[in-house]
C-alpha cells in the first residue's frame, strides 16, 4: 500500500472543500487532460453541522464524525459514486480522507449532523454506526482531563482523546469491524485508497490489522490484487516520542519537513545550493515512504504543524518555484494544494478567521468553483492546480518519471539548476540579481518551450525559447524583473 496505483500522472491535488459534482467536471475537464493522477477528497461521511458564536459551519466540522454513511455537504452517495466512476473513466483516481481515529467532540444533545443518524457526543452514542461508550478508549487513557496532555507520553498520544475528540479504541474488534466495512464499501466502489487522518493517534500495529483486512482495488478500474494507497498524517518535526518512521511499515506517511525546511529556503532563510541533497539527506524519510507537499488545509491557516515559514498561495511568486521545485525534484509522492479564499484577522499572532469554511449561500450549502474563460476559478476558489506554472510542472514530473537527477549547478548560493536524466532541465533564481548563464540541459539539441513562462501551443512557444545546442548547453536567463524565478524544459516541450 505505499503505491498511489495512478495511471494518468504522478502528482495528487487536494481539491479542498469542493463538491463531488464539480470534482467529477474537474476530473474530465481538467485533471485528465492536463496528467493529474488523482484527487484526495475532503472526509465524506456524516459529521456535525457547527453553529458555536460566529463561528459558522468551519471547514473543521468534517473532521468530527458523526457515522459513516456517505453524507456531506460535498453531496449525498449517489454524487459521490458518480464521481468516483467520471473520474477514474479518465485516470484519475479518488483518494478519501479518512477520519478513523475519533467521532466528534462534545455538542449539546440534539446538535444537527449531515445526516440523518443522531447521535449524543456526551453519552458517545453514535447510533448511525452503531458505536457506544463501549467502543472509546475512555479507559485506556491516564491522564485527567481525559485528552492529550503531552506528546512525549506515546500512550497518552494514542488512548486519550485529541482535541476533545471522542477517541475510538482501535484494539476492539467490534470498532476494526465496522472501520473495515467503512474502508470496503468506498474501496467496492472505486477508491484507489485513503489520506488517514491523525494517524499518529492510532498505534501502528492496530492499524496495520485494519489495512490488512481491507479489501483489494475493484477490478473494473484497477490490476487484480492491487491494494489500497495508504498515505497516513503523522505531524512529525522531530523533537516527540512518536516518529513517521514507525508507521512505513502501514503504508506512506506524510512528510511535514518537507514544506517546511522549502518555507524557509525560498523565504531566503536557507541557501538554494544546500538543496542539492533534499531528502534523506535531510534527515527525512526513505523517498519510497514519503507523501510530500508544500502546505496542506491544516498548516495554510496555521492549524497543525509548520510554523510561519509555509509557503501559500497568499506568497505566490515563491510558492510557485517551491512547487516546481517539488514537481521535478525525485523524492517521495508529491501532493498540490488546491484551496478557497478567506480574509485573514491576524490578533496577537493567530488568524482569527481560520475556522472560516468554504464559499457558501444564505442556506450554508458550498458555492462550487466557476470556470472563468481564461481556465481560472471564480466563486472565491484559488485553484491553484490551474496556474500554468503548476499544471506545467506536473506533466514535467510526468516526463521526467523514472530518471534520477543530474548535472547538478549551483553559483554557491540561491541559484540551482538540474537535470532529469534526459528527460527535463529546471533552473531557479532566488537571489536579488539575474541568472545569466550557459548550463548543461542534458536535452537534445533543437528549440524548446520554457514551460513557467509560457505554454507549448502549435508550433511556437507563448513565453520563452530556449535554443539547446549539440553539446546539450542552452543560454539561460532568469531576471529578478520577471513574474517567475524558474525556467523549465522538457523532452515534450519541444517545439
Ligand atoms: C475543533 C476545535 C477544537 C475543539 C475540537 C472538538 O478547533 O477547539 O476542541 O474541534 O470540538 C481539525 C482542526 C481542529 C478541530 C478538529 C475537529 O485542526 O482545530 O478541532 O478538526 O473539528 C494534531 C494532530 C493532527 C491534526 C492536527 C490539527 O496530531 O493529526 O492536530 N491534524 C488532523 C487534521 C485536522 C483535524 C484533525 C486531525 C482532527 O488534518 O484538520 O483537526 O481530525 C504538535 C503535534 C501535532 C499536533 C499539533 C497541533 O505539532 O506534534 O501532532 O497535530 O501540535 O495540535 C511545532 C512542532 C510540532 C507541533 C507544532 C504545533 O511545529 O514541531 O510537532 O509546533 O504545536
Amino acid at each position: 500500500q505505499w503505491d498511489a496505483q495512478v495511471s494518468n500522472g504522478q502528482a495528487i491535488v487536494h481539491l479542498f472543500e469542493w463538491p463531488w459534482s464539480n470534482i467529477a467536471s474537474e476530473c474530465e475537464s481538467f485533471l485528465g487532460p492536463r496528467g493529474y493522477g488523482g484527487v484526495q477528497v475532503s472526509p465524506p461521511n456524516e459529521y456535525v453541522k457547527v453553529y458555536q458564536g460566529d463561528v459558522r459551519r468551519p471547514w473543521w466540522e468534517r473532521y468530527q464524525p458523526v457515522s459513516y454513511q456517505i453524507s456531506s455537504r460535498s453531496g449525498n452517495d449517489a454524487d459521490f459514486r458518480d464521481m468516483v466512476a467520471r473520474c477514474n473513466n479518465v485516470g484519475v483516481r479518488i483518494y478519501v480522507d479518512g477520519v478513523i481515529n475519533h467521532m466528534s467532540g462534545w455538542w449539546p444533545a440534539g446538535t444537527g449532523s449531515t445526516g440523518t443518524s443522531g447521535f449524543d457526543a456526551g453519552s458517545q452514542s453514535y447510533p448511525g454506526v452503531p458505536f457506544s461508550a463501549y467502543d472509546f478508549n475512555d479507559g485506556n487513557c491516564n491522564t485527567g482531563s481525559g485528552n492529550i496532555e503531552n506528546y512525549n507520553d506515546a500512550s497518552q498520544v494514542r488512548n486519550c482523546k485529541l482535541v476533545g475528540l471522542n477517541d475510538l479504541n482501535q484494539g476492539s474488534e467490534y470498532v476494526r469491524e465496522k472501520i473495515v466495512d467503512f474502508l470496503n464499501y468506498l474501496v467496492d466502489m472505486g477508491v484507489a485508497g485513503f489520506r488517514i487522518d491523525a494517524s499518529k493517534h492510532m498505534w501502528p500495529g492496530d492499524m496495520k490489522i485494519i489495512f490488512d483486512r481491507v479489501n483489494n482495488l475493484n477490478t473494473d478500474y484497477f490490476s487484480a490484487g492491487a491494494r489500497p494507497f495508504i498515505f497516513q498524517e503523522v505531524i512529525d518535526l522531530g523533537g516527540e516520542a512518536i516518529s513517521g518512521q514507525e508507521y512505513v511499515g502501514n503504508g506512506r506517511v506524510t512528510e511535514f519537513r518537507y514544506g517546511k525546511y522549502l518555507g524557509e529556503a525560498f523565504r531566503g532563510y536557507n541557501q538554494l545550493t544546500y538543496l542539492s541533497n533534499f531528502g534523506e539527506g535531510w534527515g527525512m524519510l526513505d523517498r519510497a515512504y514519503s507523501l510530500v507537499f508544500i502546505d496542506n488545509h491544516d498548516n495554510q491557516r496555521g492549524h497543525g504543524a509548520g510554523g510561519a515559514n509555509i509557503l501559500t498561495f497568499r506568497v505566490s511568486k515563491w510558492y510557485k518555484m517551491a512547487n516546481a521545485f517539488m514537481l521535478a525534484w525525485p523524492y517521495g509522492f508529491t501532493r498540490l494544494m488546491s484551496s478557497y479564499y478567506w480574509d485573514q484577522n491576524w490578533v496577537d499572532g493567530q488568524d482569527k478567521n481560520d475556522w472560516i469554511g468554504p464559499p457558501m449561500d444564505a442556506s450554508d450549502n458550498i458555492i462550487g468553483p466557476s470556470i472563468n474563460a481564461d481556465q481560472t476559478c471564480g466563486n472565491g476558489w484559488i485553484c491553484e492546480h490551474r496556474w500554468r506554472q503548476i499544471y506545467n510542472m506536473v506533466q514535467f514530473r510526468n516526463v521526467a518519471h523514472g530518471t534520477d537527477m543530474n548535472d547538478w549547478w549551483d553559483n554557491g548560493n540561491n541559484q540551482i539548476a538540474f537535470c532529469r536524466g534526459n528527460r527535463g532541465f529546471i533552473a531557479i533564481n532566488n537571489e536579488g540579481y539575474d541568472l545569466k548563464q550557459s548550463l548543461q540541459t542534458c536535452l537534445s539539441e533543437g528549440s524548446y518551450c520554457d514551460v513557467i513562462s509560457g505554454n507549448k501551443e502549435g508550433g511556437s512557444c507563448t513565453g520563452k525559447t530556449i535554443n539547446v545546442g549539440s553539446d546539450g548547453v542552452a543560454y539561460i536567463e532568469i531576471t529578478t524583473m520577471e513574474d517567475d524565478g524558474v525556467l523549465a524544459i522538457h523532452a515534450e516541450s519541444k517545439i
